[in-house]
């Protein structure tokens, strides 16, 4: 439930390195567990894939609001899409894979309602993998992050980067730019709607 003992993947992670679990185990991310936790599925993802504790996903959906584990089989595509765009920049599973945590929704009661719910499982992560190549493949998500944090590798950007960098530094190289600071534009909604134009056409 939403109350979770093993939070999110950054706690579970710290637990077993904290008792030098973490060669012999991975992180199993589940996309509604991250949902109770009150992150996005392709935040635990990243975290674990960044930590190279990404090993295997349980591939279902959860209620937004119930804040129980209702492990139903997957229909969101975007979400689908968002994790296999993770899963592909972190080199794909490794020996891991994708497992069906899931079940039929209560009135869903027959042999049919199985077998068409493990096919709406399957195909949602197949549309979510071949739209996460096609992001990639746009380019423009990539190129935009690249150039956004272009300044991480050199200057102060990259003495942050490298560890080198003192509090002392940094709030002195912050007052030298005065109110000139420009941080630039996010982009956030253009780039949403690059999203978009993928899933449905410009
Ligand atoms: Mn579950």
């Amino acid at each position: 439930m939403k109350h979770q003992y093993d939070f999110d993947a950054a706690t579970a992670i710290g637990f077993l390195r904290q008792y030098g679990l973490d060669k012999d185990f991975k992180m199993n991310i589940e996309a509604n567990h991250a949902l109770l936790a009150g992150h996005t599925f392709e935040h635990e993802l990243r975290i674990s894939a960044i930590n190279g504790m990404l090993g295997s996903i349980d591939a279902n959906q959860g209620d937004p609001v119930l804040g129980w584990d209702t492990d139903e089989f997957p229909f969101d595509v975007y979400s689908a899409t968002m994790c296999m765009y993770e899963v592909l920049k972190a080199g794909g599973l490794g020996n891991g894979g994708l497992n069906f945590d899931a079940k039929n929704r209560r009135p869903s009661n027959t042999r049919e309602d199985m077998v068409q719910a493990f096919i709406l499982g399957m195909d949602t992560f197949a549309l979510g993998l071949l739209k996460a190549a096609a992001i990639i493949e746009d380019g423009t998500l990539d190129a935009f992050r690249k150039d956004r944090y272009s300044s991480f590798e050199n200057g102060i950007g990259k003495k942050i980067v490298d560890g080198e960098a003192s509090l002392e530094e940094l709030s002195a190289y912050a007052c030298s730019l005065g109110n000139c600071a420009d941080p630039g534009s996010g982009k956030q909604e253009y780039l949403q709607s690059v999203i978009n134009g993928v899933f449905f056409g410009e």
